[in-house]
């Protein structure tokens, strides 16, 4: 067995089933080893932003970590963004990253550039292997650090993936979160039964079902609000689950809505600051007076935490709660398209248990005013703020979840980053439905100098927002890569072209023209 079988043989009983790939030649011995570990299912990207946002999004739906392969540094430094925002959104991956052979790297070939430095801005545990002996063990130790929700990286040279590996194979330990800390559960306690208005800041895990039911309970006991981080890595949502309140993209909205609370509980989330910093502005959305408690430390599993929060506060009743969210029909809109009609369309054909990818940045706003009183769904968002994550996100969810129909509402910028991912959605037969906000210009850059006072912008400045010289030719660019495609104008087509792609299998992609 050589080195580069060893490290896909102990990932493959760590649970991994596909390797989002792009690899080069010093990654030989790990294509050819593809070959003999059938178990893993190799998912080639035609960029490596494209690897490790289809990572990412697998690794969300399926709580286990996604492998990627990448090239020496550049291919890694392409995949970066999608990296970062994979560490913020706390998902469980483990990149392997071919390097040049150890007695290479000094000649200093063309290729060649510090791959640890640029791999540690984006991993929590990241390592260069010192020999093949050790490649079981590292590929352990990498994948057993993500577990957490961390990034780990592995830099493997190639001479240490195609020598022959004599040692055992290393299987992983039983994995469980740290311990939750009950001196924390009592203080939150007592701030939740002393405070006037107090809300739940939900964040990270806690946005899944079993972590939502619990905030429920203590909503119900306390009257607390519910609130969510502005921009969660995945959510719960729909009927029977409770109606959460998401903390606006723009500081004075935020805070508009933050100076409600005296109290506010943090739960999987950091406390909410700005996105940005503005003239005048500041970073912290609390102000002095109100009380601020984090219950998890992040290692933590939040969900049983706020459990005990639950059971601590004598809040699980165990019968219905009155609070939960009912099934509510959106109106099926008419006429020409704007983004309130975009999101209402959407939200009224979605299928219960889809999956719904959301970077429409502007467009998607009012998609947030039904999320909640639809039939039960999973939703992914943009977390690092890197965009060009939606088309990869979706193709790793749909692998994940290959009888579920994902929904991709993605901004005509954003999408442009990573548009190669139709390829792959096309290649891998994916039911990956993308719905273009062709709005033809960063509005939000837009919006923003608006705010910031930008008001009689020049045509330099105004050509760097307008997308409009060329038009994108969404059509021509989607049946390039084999994705079948239509443009619409009126809610009336995107309603016909929408329904069209629910029925057929196979990626979809739908232009949809605002005003
Ligand atoms: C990797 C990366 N590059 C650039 C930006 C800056 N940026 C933020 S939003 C945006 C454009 C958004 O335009 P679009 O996706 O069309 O959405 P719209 O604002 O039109 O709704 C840009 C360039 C960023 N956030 N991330
Ligand atoms: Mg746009």
């Amino acid at each position: 067995m050589t080195g580069a079988e060893i490290i896909l043989e102990t990932a493959a009983d760590a649970g991994v089933e596909i390797c989002f790939a792009n690899p080069g030649t010093t990654e030989l011995p790990l294509i050819a080893a593809l070959d003999r570990v059938k178990s893993i299912r190799p998912v080639l990207g035609l960029f490596e932003g494209v690897c490790t946002g289809a990572a990412d999004g697998y690794a969300r739906m399926k709580q286990k970590p996604a492998l990627t392969l990448l090239h020496l540094g550049p291919g890694l430094a392409n995949g970066i963004a999608n990296l970062h925002n994979a560490k913020r959104a706390q998902s469980p991956m483990l990149n392997i990253i071919g390097q040049h052979a150890t007695w290479h790297i000094n000649a200093d070939p063309p290729l060649n550039m510090d791959i640890a430095s640029l791999a540690r801005t984006v991993s929590d545990w990241c390592k260069q292997s010192e020999s093949v002996e050790a490649l079981s063990r590292d590929t352990a130790e990498g994948l057993a650090a993500s577990l957490y929700g961390q990034i780990s990286t592995l830099i493997v040279p190639a001479d240490h993936q195609w020598t022959e590996y004599k040692s055992d194979k290393i299987t992983l330990p039983e994995f469980t979160f740290d311990k939750a800390d009950q001196g924390v559960i009592a203080n939150a306690r007592k701030l939740l039964e002393k405070a006037k208005k107090p809300a739940l800041i939900l964040g990270g895990r806690a946005l899944r079902k079993p972590g939502l039911t619990a905030a429920a309970e203590i909503q119900a006991k306390t009257g607390c609000d519910l609130l969510m981080i502005t921009f969660p890595a995945y959510f719960d949502s729909g009927e029977g689950l409770p109606i959460l309140k998401r903390i606006p993209y723009f500081p004075g909205q935020a805070q508009t809505l933050l100076d409600n609370y005296d109290t506010l509980i943090l739960a999987g989330a950091k406390e909410p600051v700005a996105f940005f910093g503005y003239p005048n502005g500041k970073s912290s959305l609390l102000n002095d007076q109100q009380h601020r408690f984090r219950i998890d430390t992040g290692k933590q599993d939040v969900a049983a935490i706020l459990e005990e929060l639950a059971w601590a506060l004598d809040a699980v009743a165990g019968k219905s709660n009155p609070t939960l969210a009912k099934y509510t029909l959106p109106k099926l809109p008419s006429g020409k398209l704007n983004a309130e009609k975009i999101c209402a369309t959407i939200a009224a054909l979605q299928p219960e248990h889809c999956i719904v990818v959301d970077e429409g940045i502007l467009s998607t706003i009012p998609y947030y005013s039904y999320a909640p009183f639809l039939k039960p769904y999973s939703q992914l968002n943009l977390t690092g703020g890197a965009i060009g994550q939606g088309m990869p996100l979706a193709l790793g969810a749909a692998l994940a979840y290959p009888d579920k129909k994902v929904i991709n509402i993605e901004a005509d910028g954003s999408a442009m980053y990573t548009v190669q991912a139709l390829w792959s959605q096309a290649r891998e037969k994916v039911d990956v439905i993308t719905v273009i906000c062709s709005n033809r210009k960063y509005f939000i850059i837009e919006l923003e100098c608006m705010i910031a006072g930008y008001n009689s912008l020049g045509s330099e400045a105004r050509a760097l927002m307008n997308l409009s010289n060329p038009v994108l030719n969404w059509v021509a660019l989607s049946r390039g890569m084999g994705v079948p495609a239509a443009s619409v104008t009126t809610a009336e087509e995107l309603i016909r072209e929408f329904e069209v792609a629910l029925k057929e299998s196979g990626p979809h992609l739908i232009e949809a023209i605002l005003e």
